[in-house]
């Protein structure tokens, strides 16, 4: 059977970097891919619409000068087709594909306990063994497709946004149904209704989300940032989500006077409704966003929904409308932000229907569409923008074994238990990148996984150069970390109890309600990675 230093499980960001920095370190390292190619999320997520909503020039890498130097973004936000366009550069200049075995999903990855080696399974099949396993499959991998009665007697086309077709998809002439209003569902819709003859948008609950900055990138602009990249990411790293803010601060600099930018308090509860009103009415809904006791604050969170209601109910024209988009259970805050391009607007067409869950759910898929208290909407494609079984769906769908014939399964059964979302107690030399415990999905993802695959190749590099053989958590340090991790959660938007986000678990049924990612920041995460190396691996074994 063939053998490997190192296998790496995923192609996405985390997969390509891992390859090329275990390479460099001399490793000999196998990616298996389920895909056809490299991108990851940005592989599968291929619906209209699909965008980041971080700057590109701090959602790109930022191990190589002259990837930097090299690469343009078209638009400052940038559109699904011009990440993938990156990934594939990346894959091209750095000659990933070689390295890379795309169709191969992995049904399994067993540790072979008498030789200290990780086997790995390919659709069933095993086929070869490694030294060190790296599981790069992502945090929002995993689609959720809800069982819905009837689903599977739907006659028309079905799409998840998560898994949306390369090949193109006329929705023209279709009378086409979208379940889903998360930040998927809120990018797909607008482009959605320009596509499709008619639009049904299935809404369980409302949404609060912002307008998204619409920048084209503009020459001058690329070139300041191409000029201060050691700058941006040494930014980067000191704070609390990855984001440098480099361009963001300039170009408030240019559009704001620097009188009103300084006079800005932090605090919403220090400011009148008028005031508030005419920020609104000047800098956009996304001001609410800023201050910072809207996510600490229960009154300044309701002052903010509040008002973030009343501008909605003036966007959308027909009253019973805005008032099913108006979230009014949970606060801001409690899911992860959603950005949108004309998402209120879109349901002022006429040939956009909302249909609001909570007052009629669906009761069943029929052959012909959905079926919704005793009315039955015919429909050509149903389009599924549900969402994802985040952070532990991939590594629990992988199968993994570790000593003892122990499954991640059975560990992780009241929840995932892991030490600095990195490491597994009873999983020897098997890493996570940007697992739970982890900032990542709270963080700008590039910077969370270069640093975590910075720290796995240093963590291996210490192990081949003093002759150690494995490295594994404590089952007491991984209990320090997880009650740290809460313990820093609690008290958050996040964990309110109104609050039912995928970041808990609350958009599966039956997975357990635990806060996943660390909410402490990145740059607090990363020195504590970092104080634990120069601690000589606390909290680690090595043998
Ligand atoms: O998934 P979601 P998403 N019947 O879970 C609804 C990242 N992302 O794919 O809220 C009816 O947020 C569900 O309703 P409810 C980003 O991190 C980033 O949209 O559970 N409806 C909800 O409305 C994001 O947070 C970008 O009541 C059902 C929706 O489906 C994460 O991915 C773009 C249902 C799911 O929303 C996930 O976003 C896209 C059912 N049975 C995604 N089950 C950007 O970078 C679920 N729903 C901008």
């Amino acid at each position: 059977m063939e053998k490997f230093d190192l296998v790496i499980v995923g192609a996405g960001f985390a997969g390509m970097y891992g390859l090329h920095k275990f390479r460099e370190k001399g490793l000999r390292v196998r990616v298996f891919e389920a895909g056809t190619d490299v991108g990851g999320t940005w592989y599968w997520n291929r619906y209209p619409g699909a965008r980041c909503d971080v700057p590109s020039i701090e959602y790109s890498f930022g191990f190589s000068d002259e990837l930097e130097q090299e690469w343009d973004w078209p638009e400052v936000f940038s559109a699904q087709p011009d990440i993938l366009k990156y990934a594939n550069h990346v894959a091209d200049r750095f000659g990933l594909r070689e390295d890379i075995e795309f169709n191969s999903r992995v049904t399994e990855v067993r540790f072979v306990e008498e030789e200290g080696l990780w086997e790995i399974a390919i659709d069933q099949e095993t086929r070869c063994r490694a030294k060190y396993c790296v599981m790069a499959t992502g945090c929002l991998s995993v689609p959720n497709t809800p069982s819905l009665e009837g689903a599977d007697s739907f006659e028309g086309q079905v799409l998840h946004t998560g898994r949306w077709p390369k090949e193109a998809v006329d929705l023209s002439k279709k009378q086409v149904g979208v379940i889903g209003t998360g930040s998927s569902g809120v990018q797909a819709i607008p482009e959605l209704a320009k596509q499709s003859e008619h639009l049904f948008v299935y809404q369980r609950s409302p949404v609060y989300t912002v307008p998204a900055n619409r920048k084209a990138m503009r020459e001058e602009v690329q070139a300041e940032f191409r000029k201060n990249y050691r700058q941006i990411r040494e930014l980067q790293q000191l704070n609390f989500g990855g984001v440098s803010n480099f361009r963001l601060t300039e170009s408030v600099k240019r559009a704001v006077s620097k009188e009103k930018q300084t006079a800005r308090p932090s605090k919403i509860l220090e400011l009148n409704e008028e005031t508030l009103k005419q920020m609104i009415k000047e800098q956009g809904l996304g001001v609410l966003l800023s201050f910072t006791d809207v996510y600490s604050d229960m009154r300044a969170n309701e002052i903010a929904n509040q008002l973030f209601r009343e501008e909605i109910s003036s966007i959308v024209k027909k009253e019973a409308v805005a008032s099913s988009l108006l979230p009014k259970d949970y606060g801001l805050g409690c899911k992860r932000q959603v950005l949108d391009r004309d998402y209120y607007e879109t349901f002022n067409r006429s040939d956009v229907t909302l249909i609001d869950l909570e007052k009629t759910p669906i009761e069943r898929i029929s052959p012909k569409g959905i079926v919704t208290g005793d009315s039955e909407q015919s429909l050509d494609v149903i389009i599924y923008a549900t969402g994802f079984d985040a952070m532990t769906g991939a590594l629990l769908k992988s199968n993994i074994i570790g000593r003892q014939g122990k499954t991640l399964k059975e560990k992780w059964q009241f929840g995932p238990e892991a030490y600095l979302g990195l490491q597994i107690a009873g999983f020897p030399n098997l890493f996570t990148v940007t697992g739970p415990g982890s900032p990542s999905v709270l963080c700008n993802m590039l910077v969370a996984i270069e640093q975590h695959i910075d720290w796995i190749a240093d963590c291996i590099g210490y192990l081949d150069a003093n002759g150690f053989s494995s490295i594994e958590p404590t089952c007491a340090a991984e209990q320090d970390w997880i009650a740290h991790v809460n313990q820093v959660a609690e008290g958050t938007m996040y964990t309110a109890p109104s609050c039912n986000s995928w970041y808990l678990g609350a958009n599966i049924p039956g997975k357990p309600r635990i806060f996943m990612p660390y909410v402490g920041g990145f740059p607090q995460y990363k020195s504590r990675c970092d104080a634990i190396v120069k601690n000589h691996y606390e909290g680690f074994v090595i043998s």
